[in-house]
């Protein structure tokens, strides 16, 4: 870790042309390079002024306005001050570099959020809410992850941590009082304390991984035997003619990708090829690519003709999602001793419009534990990676316990905190805050 007594620089605004151009520094020496480019007095913090930006040769570079946060009370809770300019790239970087002249460094991608995150303005799971308001592919997603950046994922978090706590203080004064300990240990309210653990660890996993489908998004293969209407389905989804539909066999070759957004998750659909025995050599490439997009893909929608033999066809598979097409082809009563059969097969019928509300459904079924709601929050596979190693301590201290063994119950149940603990950087390692905050932007 860098020391935190430099001062730190960068151009915040995204490179480009745009209307306003900012530069943000942030450290002890902000004021001073502010008040030395602005000619300005910086007195009243967060007052904004009107200045003109000049160059060591006191020649003006730019003119706008200046804007100083004292410490604490700023993002990184150091001393901050934005230079808001004219957005040119020549311009800004002119900027920069007076100001970095004056003795600010440059900052590293997420430098400032790291900042903050050290300072203790926000969590780990916060800083990383930042960057995924930024990078959000869907409406829901920037609302969720607004949440997170609230703190209602670490609220959550934190919820489980302390009933963590206190299981361990528990399970130590059994051992710390040991002529007490049987009773101690085999107390019903332990036993409780343990289930409760298990409970809300449970459920703020499936939230979780709901959490990590809206930040990601999810990829969907949509794969079957030529002709059985996998593109005329691709159409529907996204609601416009993307993807070539004929009554050739083998018109689609290529993967076509189409993002969509399917009741605010942000989806990628793949259409593919149709999988087929051929010796077209450019079809057989195109299944190829099929099949390794089907492998890949977090869902696959499994596409059957209501014209073809489709019902020896059918093999339940977790992550599929049976679709009958051309059901405007069957009877009613055809349909509906299907139905009262296979009630996880979905008929539709692409050509008519019926039905593709049900594949929207059951793809939302699929990713999500009951879908969004305005407590949904964004999260990463890094918190789901945590929150599974502590369950897994969780139960190994339950074994333990079991077993009667105090202290190896209490080790459990510690390394259990510590898993947890990394989730919003209470205890992190240098590598894991690195690896974060290096995804970021410059200058947030
Ligand atoms: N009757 C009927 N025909 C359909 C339906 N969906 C697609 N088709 C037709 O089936 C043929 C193949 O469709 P296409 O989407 O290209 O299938 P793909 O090869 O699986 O991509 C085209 O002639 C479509 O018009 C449907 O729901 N009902
Ligand atoms: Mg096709």
């Amino acid at each position: 870790m860098t020391s935190q007594s430099d001062t730190i620089a960068a151009i915040a605004t995204p490179a480009g042309t745009g209307g306003v151009g900012i530069i943000r520094i942030s450290g002890p020496e902000a004021k001073t390079i502010a008040q030395k480019i602005s000619n300005r007095e910086l007195s009243t913090p967060r007052k904004t002024l009107f200045a003109e930006f000049r160059n060591h040769d006191q020649q003006t570079i730019d003119s706008g306005l200046v804007l100083y946060f004292q410490a604490p009370a700023s993002f990184t809770g150091e001393d901050v001050v934005e230079l808001q300019g004219h957005g040119g790239q020549v311009v800004m970087n002119m900027l920069l570099k007076e100001v970095i002249a004056l003795g600010a460094r440059m900052a590293r991608p997420g430098e400032f959020s790291e900042r903050a995150f050290l300072n203790e303005k926000i969590d780990l799971v916060q800083a990383e809410a930042i960057a995924d308001v930024i990078a959000s592919g869907s409406e829901q997603a920037v609302l969720a992850s607004q949440r997170s950046l609230q703190g209602v994922f670490s609220a959550h978090i934190n919820e489980i941590l302390s009933l963590l706590i206190e299981t361990r203080v528990w399970v130590e004064s059994a051992i710390d009082f040991p002529e007490e300990e049987i009773d101690f240990l085999s107390d019903t309210r332990l036993k409780q304390q343990m289930s409760a653990l298990h409970q809300s660890l449970k459920k703020t996993l499936a939230k979780t991984e709901t959490g990590v489908v809206l930040n990601k998004g999810i990829n969907i293969a949509i794969i079957g035997k030529p002709n059985v209407g996998k593109s005329s389905i691709l159409n529907r989804l996204t609601e416009n003619d993307s993807a070539i539909v004929s009554d050739v066999a083998g018109t689609t070759r290529d993967v076509i990708k189409e993002d969509v957004v399917i009741a605010g998750i942000p989806v990628r659909l793949l259409d593919t090829a149709g999988i087929h025995k051929t010796e077209n050599p450019i079809e057989q490439q195109g299944i190829e690519r099929a099949l390794q997009v089907q492998q890949q893909a977090d869902l696959v929608l499994q596409v059957l003709g209501a014209d073809d033999e489709f019902e020896s066809q059918i093999k339940p598979q977790t992550n599929h999602i049976c679709i009958i097409n051309k059901t405007d082809l069957l009877s009613n009563d055809e349909a509906d001793v299907f139905k009262s059969k296979h009630a996880n097969v979905l008929l539709v019928s692409a050509k008519h419009k019926q039905g593709i509300d049900l594949i929207q459904q059951a793809i939302i079924d699929q990713v999500t534990s009951g879908g969004l709601n305005e407590n949904s929050f964004t999260a990463r596979q890094r918190h789901i990676q945590q929150l599974k190693t502590t369950q897994y301590h969780i139960d190994a201290a339950e074994q333990q316990l079991q077993l009667n063994q105090g202290e190896l119950s209490a080790e459990e149940l510690r390394l259990a905190q510590q898993a947890l603990s990394e989730i919003t950087g209470d205890f992190s390692s240098d590598d894991l805050l690195g690896e974060i905050f290096s995804s970021f932007c410059i200058g947030k």
